[in-house]
């Protein structure tokens, strides 16, 4: 209950700063794009995971307000990269299943990429299994949306959840994030591999791109490499930073 208070305090003086995390095309090594990470530390210098403040935030209904200030930042983000020189990548901001219920979720994201002049095509939205909750038609319209506006939309943790192959049938999308648990026991665990194998041929074969996250081992990265999958992100490729260390990332690039 103090947690919540705190939570919406801090969201309200924009205390929730975001942290990039790099995806690496496996085939090149080149970066990707970038995925925000929303990151909240107290006065007392405690980070809060936000395994933790994600779901008290959609518990308390503060999901609305702390979703559009990471959107807010992230596209700052994107301008500033802009302005500065620096090749700005894709940036994938999570967004969860409760900011579809809002009213005008497409539009909110339209006036805000307006604000901040930030292409579509700069922009991903990185979508959970959850998102089967609730009146699936509005969903579905809003996706259509976002997918006419020249946004890029993923299914993250792909693999967990009940729904999954539903999803690939229905839903507008691009991309698919093999979930981190298949991930890490693939080199120890044959059915963990052969159902990375499987995501990989079949996100292929649906002409969808597909990512590995949580790639910890050099094992790991050679059987992904090996299999075909497009992208990558862990912490043996790079792990999340604050903007300025992914403002050096983006020079080295250049
Ligand atoms: O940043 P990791 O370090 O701990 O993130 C933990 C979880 O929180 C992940 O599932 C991630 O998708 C989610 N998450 C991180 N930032 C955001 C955000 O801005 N919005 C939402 N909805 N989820 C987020
Ligand atoms: O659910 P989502 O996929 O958005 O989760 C992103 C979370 O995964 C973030 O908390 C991020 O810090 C974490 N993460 C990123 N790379 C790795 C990794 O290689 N190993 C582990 N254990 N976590 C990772
Ligand atoms: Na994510
Ligand atoms: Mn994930």
């Amino acid at each position: 209950r103090r947690m919540a208070i705190a939570l919406r305090e801090a969201v309200r003086l924009e205390q929730i700063t975001l942290a990039y995390q790099p995806k690496v095309a496996l085939a090149t090594g080149r970066l990707a794009g970038v995925e925000a990470l929303a990151r909240w530390v107290l006065p007392d210098g405690t980070a809060v995971p936000p395994s933790e403040f994600i779901p008290l935030a959609e518990r308390r209904g503060l999901i609305g307000a702390l979703g559009d200030s990471v959107m807010d930042t992230a596209l700052a983000q994107i301008r500033a990269w802009c302005d500065d020189g620096l090749p700005a990548p894709v940036v994938a901001v999570n967004f969860s299943a409760l900011q579809f219920q809002r009213e005008n979720p497409t539009q909110r994201l339209a006036l805000a990429m307006d604000r901040h002049g930030v292409p579509a095509g700069l922009l991903e939205l990185e979508l959970t299994e959850s998102l089967l909750i609730g009146d699936i038609d509005v969903v579905m319209q809003s996706l259509r949306t976002f997918r006419d506006l020249g946004v890029t939309l993923s299914i993250d943790d792909f693999g967990t959840g009940y729904s999954s192959l539903a999803y690939l049938r229905r839903f507008p999308i691009q991309y698919l994030k093999i979930d981190r648990q298949f991930v890490s026991a693939m080199a120890s665990d044959t059915s963990a591999c052969e159902i990375v194998r499987l995501i990989v041929e079949m996100a292929h074969r649906l002409n969808l791109r597909c990512i590995a996250e949580g790639i910890e081992t050099v094992a790991q990265l050679e059987l992904l490499k090996a299999m075909g999958c497009d992208e990558g992100q862990g912490f043996l490729l790079a792990r999340p930073m604050p903007p300025l260390a992914m403002d050096e990332v983006l020079a080295g690039r250049l």
